[in-house]
């Protein structure tokens, strides 16, 4: 931009950063999918029928008489006696409506000139074929199929063939260890594996196959394998084992196969998808086919605004729940175009993402806050560069936003002309819970919104009693929902431990989700969503948020991201350290330290005020992206340090833990 600019730019930028609260333009809120302020009394009118609405947007083979049962709870049944498919509503009905030829997945590799482009039809021949070479290789209804697969058009593949013949999929993320593929596999008791050679990571070829074999080495059961030949010639020519089979070979057998797509009852199981827990050993979430799908396929259309000629995106991988929802079921059942994109954001530019959004117009973005920080930390010159005008809305998901990191991506992404959705939502509810409708709701940066409509969330004190607006406390979820977990698989005791044991009150069949999460709300009812629960620290009496005391970090100018723990401390009971990563052109000096000295004790007060601030280059954090907040606090407290394992970036933690000492 101009110099002559720069003044207008910097008044923007003030005026920016005092604004709290924005509305959707007119112009969106004109074609919104969901623009009547009025659905929020309806569905509390009309609760539990009022999911009706979602389930209407499928396509039943046997209609349900009863939208909810609750005689068993908290083993609920939603839509229980009635009966679908969920490739059929995701593939077929599409096509009988004559969109065959429509775009279904756009792929884009991370090779620059390597894309796939899938019709309807085309999802549909792959989809049968894969289907049809799964029941060869004795793939019964209700096995299941473990995907261990990076982010190739052939894992919605898979996943939608298995959906079609019934078999639950358990896909493991592919930047897992060998390990939790074997944990996974054994607990689920699943003999088949569908798994490729490598994948690409920043222009590197990954060899994939010898992790999943290191992996089966450890299952004790039998166990049938496809590979995905994804690296071709560039591939680590690896034999494959006696119980191995090449996925091209087999699906080559099937060309042409059609498979009629089995009838699931609503309760029978979709899918199951592992997710870490407070213990070690992972959690077994359990999705059923009609209330999962139901609530996939609203929430797309009422917080996504998705439409069927739209270009939506979803940068999340698919190994995780957010890609089963919002990449793959959600989208899908609308007939929607689903952009899937196997890089990184920084390869072989950090206006990689930007030139995908304009090279295929995408219409919606949805990204985690993560990715967020990034981008500012690259600075705008990169989304300068393209033209984003195509994008109608922004979303993003997986930990709170703070205000300046929501700001830039709604003024430097979205132009100011695009709603911001935050969406708070856990793998066990399967789709969005608290978060803003972006045709009807004000948005408050930081804030996820109120809950959904038809969804009840509170924000309690230990005692189940609501807190005051503003004070911190638990959130808390009294009413079931369509997507909800239906148990843990096999395991129901611990289902009941985990979710419904802290705030239910049994005797009088009153029973209380517990995501684990703090919150708070204000007057309007908006919740901010300040973390895990397990995260709160408690400073001489007080608690606070960790998530908080770092969204006051970030907010100072300089910095990039940061990380705050508790450090056990002899008068405090526990005290505030903060790991902060700077931006470029910043230094991690004194300066910079007593700023954010500053800013905590101005947005928080002196009681959150970091005992330490340790500058580094990078954070500990998992493959999903996610900071290992217990190594950062072993390392505060000088103790030895816990399992590193699943870090992304094992070397960072030596070198923090040297720049502590050294201070
Ligand atoms: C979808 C997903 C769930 C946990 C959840 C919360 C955090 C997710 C958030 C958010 C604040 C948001 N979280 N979305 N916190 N604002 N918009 O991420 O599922 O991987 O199971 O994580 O993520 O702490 O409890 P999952």
């Amino acid at each position: 931009m101009a110099g002559d600019n720069e003044d207008e730019d910097v008044q923007l930028e003030a005026r920016l950063a005092e604004q709290d609260s924005f509305e959707p333009s007119e112009e969106f809120v004109e074609q919104a999918n969901v623009s009547d302020p009025g659905i929020y009394e309806e569905f509390e009118e009309n609760w539990p029928d009022c999911w009706e609405g979602a389930a209407d947007l499928l396509d039943w083979d046997e209609e349900y008489t009863e939208v909810l049962d609750d005689e068993d709870a908290p083993f609920y049944e939603w839509f229980g006696d009635g009966e679908l498919n969920a490739a059929y509503n995701c593939i077929d009905r599409h096509i009988e409506e004559g969109r065959g030829d429509e775009v279904a997945i756009d792929w884009v590799g991370e090779p620059t000139d390597e894309t796939r482009t899938y019709t309807y039809d085309e999802l549909y021949e792959e989809v049968n074929q894969t289907a049809a070479a799964f029941r060869e290789l004795g793939v019964e209804e209700d096995d299941v199929v473990t995907m261990y697969l990076p982010m190739i058009p052939e894992l919605p593949i898979a996943m939608l063939a298995c959906a079609r013949i019934g078999a639950p999929h358990s896909v493991v993320f592919a930047g897992f260890s060998a390990d939790a593929l074997a944990t996974r596999m054994k607990s689920a008791d699943s003999e088949f594996l569908i798994t490729c050679d490598g994948y690409y990571r920043r222009g590197d070829a990954l060899d994939h196959l010898e992790k999943a074999n290191e992996g089966l080495d450890d299952v004790d059961h039998d166990t049938t394998t496809v590979v995905v030949d994804r690296l071709g010639e560039e591939g680590f020519g690896h034999d494959l084992g006696e119980d191995q089979l090449d996925y091209a070979d087999l699906i080559a057998d099937h060309e042409g196969a059609e498979v009629e797509p089995v009838t699931r009852n609503a309760e029978d199981m979709l899918f199951l998808m592992y997710t870490s827990g407070t213990t070690g050993e992972p959690k077994g979430v359990k999705h059923t086919t009609g209330g999962y799908l139901a609530y996939t396929a609203w929430t797309t259309h009422a917080v996504l605004d998705v439409k069927p000629e739209d270009t939506y995106w979803c940068s999340a991988d698919i190994g995780w729940i957010t890609g089963h929802s919002y990449i793959v079921y959600g989208p899908l059942a609308l007939g929607t175009t689903s952009v899937m994109y196997e890089g990184t954001p920084d390869y072989p530019e950090k206006d990689r993402l930007w030139e995908i959004v304009e090279d295929y117009d995408v219409t919606q973005l949805y990204t985690a806050p993560t990715a967020i920080r990034a981008f500012m930390k690259w600075g705008e010159e990169y989304p300068n560069e393209h033209d984003l005008s195509s994008l109608r809305l922004l979303g993003t998901v997986g930990e709170p936003i703070n205000p300046r990191a929501w700001k830039w991506y709604y003024k430097h992404i979205g132009d100011e002309e695009c709603p911001v959705v935050d969406t708070w939502w856990q793998t066990e509810n399967g789709g969005h819970m608290v978060t803003t409708l972006p045709g009807i709701g004000t948005m408050k940066p930081g804030s996820a919104g109120p809950p959904l409509p038809g969804i009840s969330a509170n924000v309690v004190d230990t005692n189940g009693e609501e807190v005051e607006a503003g004070r911190a406390g638990y959130l808390t979820i009294d009413r079931p929902w369509p997507g909800m977990l239906r148990t843990l698989y096999k395991n129901d005791d611990r289902f009941i431990d985990e979710y419904w044991r802290e705030y239910s009150d049994p005797d009088s069949d009153e029973w209380v989700y517990f995501p684990e999460d703090g919150a708070k709300i204000d007057e309007d009812g908006y919740i901010t969503v300040l973390g895990r629960v397990d995260d709160v620290l408690n400073v001489s009496g007080h608690r606070l948020g960790t998530m908080e005391i770092e969204s006051a970090i970030v907010g100072v100018e300089g910095v990039a991201e940061a990380a705050v723990v508790g450090g056990d401390h002899e008068m405090k009971g526990e005290a505030v350290y903060a790991y902060v990563i700077t931006e470029d052109g910043h230094e991690g000096d004194e300066d910079l330290r007593k700023g954010i000295v500053a800013g905590v004790e101005d947005a928080i007060g002196p009681i959150a005020r970091p005992e330490q601030v340790v500058f580094t280059d990078e954070l500990p954090k998992t493959r999903s992206g996610k900071i290992m907040r217990r190594l950062l606090e072993d390392i505060a407290n000088e103790e030895e340090l816990g399992d590193t394992s699943t870090l992304r970036n094992p070397d960072v933690v030596s070198e923090i833990q040297q720049r502590v000492q050294n201070d």
